[in-house]
Protein backbone atom coordinates (compact mmCIF):
# COMPACT_ATOMS: atom_id res chain seq x y z
CA UNK A 1 0.00 0.00 0.00
CA UNK A 2 2.72 2.58 0.89
CA UNK A 3 4.45 1.34 -2.38
CA UNK A 4 1.61 2.43 -4.42
CA UNK A 5 0.68 5.87 -2.42
CA UNK A 6 4.48 6.57 -3.06
CA UNK A 7 4.40 5.54 -6.75
CA UNK A 8 1.07 7.07 -7.22
CA UNK A 9 2.44 10.51 -5.57
CA UNK A 10 5.23 9.80 -7.98
CA UNK A 11 3.17 9.54 -11.23
CA UNK A 12 1.07 12.77 -10.20
CA UNK A 13 4.22 14.53 -9.93
CA UNK A 14 5.37 13.64 -12.93
CA UNK A 15 1.96 14.38 -14.36
CA UNK A 16 1.58 17.74 -12.66
CA UNK A 17 5.20 19.16 -13.99
CA UNK A 18 4.59 17.85 -17.44
CA UNK A 19 1.30 19.68 -17.48
CA UNK A 20 2.91 23.00 -16.42
CA UNK A 21 6.16 22.72 -18.33
CA UNK A 22 4.28 21.64 -21.60
CA UNK A 23 2.24 24.83 -22.14
CA UNK A 24 5.61 26.38 -21.14
CA UNK A 25 7.53 24.65 -23.88
CA UNK A 26 4.90 25.54 -26.43
CA UNK A 27 5.48 29.57 -25.61
CA UNK A 28 8.94 29.34 -25.72
CA UNK A 29 9.21 27.66 -29.17
CA UNK A 30 5.86 30.18 -30.69
CA UNK A 31 8.09 32.51 -29.33
CA UNK A 32 11.41 31.53 -30.63
CA UNK A 33 9.68 30.89 -33.98
CA UNK A 34 7.66 34.53 -34.47
CA UNK A 35 11.63 35.80 -33.28
CA UNK A 36 12.66 33.56 -36.59
CA UNK A 37 9.90 34.78 -38.40
CA UNK A 38 10.53 38.37 -38.06
CA UNK A 39 14.68 38.35 -38.27
CA UNK A 40 13.56 36.46 -41.84
CA UNK A 41 11.48 39.25 -43.37
CA UNK A 42 13.71 42.08 -41.82
CA UNK A 43 16.22 40.17 -43.94
CA UNK A 44 13.85 40.38 -46.81
CA UNK A 45 13.09 43.71 -46.36
CA UNK A 46 17.00 44.85 -47.64
CA UNK A 47 15.65 44.39 -51.36
CA UNK A 48 13.31 44.44 -53.46
CA UNK A 49 10.83 41.27 -53.41
CA UNK A 50 12.12 40.11 -57.15
CA UNK A 51 15.81 39.65 -55.40
CA UNK A 52 15.45 38.69 -51.60
CA UNK A 53 11.54 36.47 -52.34
CA UNK A 54 14.42 33.84 -53.80
CA UNK A 55 17.39 34.47 -51.64
CA UNK A 56 19.16 32.47 -49.40
CA UNK A 57 18.45 33.52 -45.79
CA UNK A 58 21.20 33.43 -43.49
CA UNK A 59 20.27 33.90 -39.50
CA UNK A 60 23.20 34.22 -37.58
CA UNK A 61 25.30 32.38 -39.55
CA UNK A 62 22.99 29.67 -40.19
CA UNK A 63 21.37 29.09 -43.41
CA UNK A 64 17.14 28.77 -42.38
CA UNK A 65 16.09 29.19 -45.58
CA UNK A 66 17.14 27.87 -48.90
CA UNK A 67 17.60 30.31 -51.85
CA UNK A 68 17.79 29.59 -55.71
CA UNK A 69 19.11 32.62 -57.10
CA UNK A 70 22.56 33.21 -56.06
CA UNK A 71 21.49 36.11 -53.32
CA UNK A 72 21.67 36.28 -49.49
CA UNK A 73 19.99 38.54 -46.87
CA UNK A 74 20.54 38.40 -43.47
CA UNK A 75 18.27 40.20 -40.74
CA UNK A 76 21.77 41.98 -39.42
CA UNK A 77 25.19 43.46 -40.19
CA UNK A 78 26.76 43.11 -37.84
CA UNK A 79 25.44 40.66 -34.76
CA UNK A 80 22.20 41.92 -33.31
CA UNK A 81 22.18 45.30 -34.85
CA UNK A 82 19.17 44.51 -36.67
CA UNK A 83 20.47 46.29 -39.91
CA UNK A 84 19.46 44.09 -42.81
CA UNK A 85 21.50 43.63 -45.71
CA UNK A 86 20.78 41.40 -49.26
CA UNK A 87 24.92 40.20 -50.74
CA UNK A 88 25.21 38.83 -54.01
CA UNK A 89 28.15 36.26 -53.71
CA UNK A 90 31.19 38.73 -54.44
CA UNK A 91 29.75 40.87 -51.01
CA UNK A 92 29.51 37.59 -49.49
CA UNK A 93 33.30 36.18 -50.13
CA UNK A 94 34.24 40.13 -48.72
CA UNK A 95 32.25 40.00 -45.78
CA UNK A 96 33.98 36.15 -44.63
CA UNK A 97 37.06 37.53 -45.15
CA UNK A 98 36.41 41.21 -43.28
CA UNK A 99 34.80 38.78 -40.09
CA UNK A 100 38.46 36.27 -40.30
CA UNK A 101 40.55 39.55 -40.81
CA UNK A 102 41.49 37.40 -44.39
CA UNK A 103 42.88 39.33 -47.15
CA UNK A 104 40.58 40.17 -50.35
CA UNK A 105 41.03 41.50 -53.89
CA UNK A 106 38.00 42.27 -55.95
CA UNK A 107 38.24 41.08 -59.38
CA UNK A 108 34.25 42.06 -60.05
CA UNK A 109 31.59 44.07 -59.10
CA UNK A 110 30.18 43.11 -56.32
CA UNK A 111 26.56 44.62 -54.99
CA UNK A 112 24.84 44.89 -51.53
CA UNK A 113 21.28 46.25 -50.84
CA UNK A 114 20.36 48.20 -47.69
CA UNK A 115 17.06 49.37 -48.49
CA UNK A 116 16.49 49.95 -45.16
CA UNK A 117 19.97 51.99 -44.46
CA UNK A 118 22.10 51.39 -41.38
CA UNK A 119 20.72 54.49 -38.82
CA UNK A 120 21.27 54.10 -35.54
CA UNK A 121 23.63 51.36 -36.04
CA UNK A 122 26.63 53.14 -38.45
CA UNK A 123 30.33 52.22 -38.41
CA UNK A 124 33.44 54.11 -38.64
CA UNK A 125 33.94 55.12 -42.47
CA UNK A 126 37.78 54.37 -42.05
CA UNK A 127 37.87 51.03 -40.00
CA UNK A 128 35.66 48.25 -40.36
CA UNK A 129 37.20 46.78 -36.95
CA UNK A 130 36.65 50.47 -34.73
CA UNK A 131 35.77 49.23 -31.03
CA UNK A 132 33.17 51.89 -30.37
CA UNK A 133 32.36 53.25 -33.89
CA UNK A 134 30.02 55.46 -32.22
CA UNK A 135 32.97 57.66 -30.62
CA UNK A 136 34.80 57.44 -34.12
CA UNK A 137 35.34 60.64 -35.72
CA UNK A 138 34.09 59.38 -39.39
CA UNK A 139 31.20 58.14 -37.38
CA UNK A 140 28.42 58.08 -40.21
CA UNK A 141 24.99 56.85 -40.88
CA UNK A 142 23.13 56.19 -44.21
CA UNK A 143 19.82 55.94 -44.97
CA UNK A 144 18.34 53.55 -47.57
CA UNK A 145 22.22 52.31 -49.61
CA UNK A 146 23.60 50.00 -52.35
CA UNK A 147 27.06 49.12 -51.58
CA UNK A 148 29.27 48.01 -53.98
CA UNK A 149 32.75 46.34 -54.60
CA UNK A 150 34.84 47.20 -57.59
CA UNK A 151 38.15 46.55 -58.21
CA UNK A 152 40.39 49.34 -56.80
CA UNK A 153 41.57 51.37 -60.06
CA UNK A 154 37.60 52.08 -60.81
CA UNK A 155 37.21 53.65 -56.95
CA UNK A 156 39.51 56.37 -58.39
CA UNK A 157 38.03 60.24 -58.42
CA UNK A 158 35.17 58.74 -55.77
CA UNK A 159 35.20 60.80 -52.70
CA UNK A 160 35.68 59.08 -49.29
CA UNK A 161 33.32 61.76 -47.77
CA UNK A 162 30.25 60.83 -46.60
CA UNK A 163 28.56 64.23 -45.92
CA UNK A 164 28.65 65.23 -49.83
CA UNK A 165 24.61 63.63 -50.07
CA UNK A 166 26.36 61.39 -53.13
CA UNK A 167 27.94 58.21 -53.87
CA UNK A 168 31.15 57.69 -51.61
CA UNK A 169 34.10 55.47 -50.37
CA UNK A 170 33.94 53.34 -47.36
CA UNK A 171 36.82 51.36 -45.53
CA UNK A 172 39.34 53.07 -48.29
CA UNK A 173 42.64 51.57 -46.98
CA UNK A 174 41.05 48.62 -45.99
CA UNK A 175 40.59 45.39 -48.56
CA UNK A 176 37.12 45.71 -48.12
CA UNK A 177 36.58 49.27 -49.67
CA UNK A 178 33.45 49.52 -51.26
CA UNK A 179 31.37 52.39 -52.52
CA UNK A 180 27.78 53.53 -50.69
CA UNK A 181 25.76 54.95 -52.91
CA UNK A 182 22.54 56.32 -51.32
CA UNK A 183 19.28 55.67 -52.84
CA UNK A 184 16.45 57.49 -50.80
CA UNK A 185 16.28 60.22 -47.58
CA UNK A 186 15.43 58.04 -44.74
CU1 LIG B 1 25.66 49.36 -45.87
Amino acid sequence: MVNFLKSALCISAVLSTSLIAIPAIAEDSKMAEDLMTEKIGRAKSAAPASISGDATIVVDGKVVVEGSNGWTCMPDTFPDDGMPMCNDAVWMEMLTAMVNKKDFTATKIGISYMLQGDRGAGVSNSDPYHSDPKSADDYVETGPHLMIIVPKAMLEGITDDPTTGGPYVMWKDTPYVHIMVPVADK
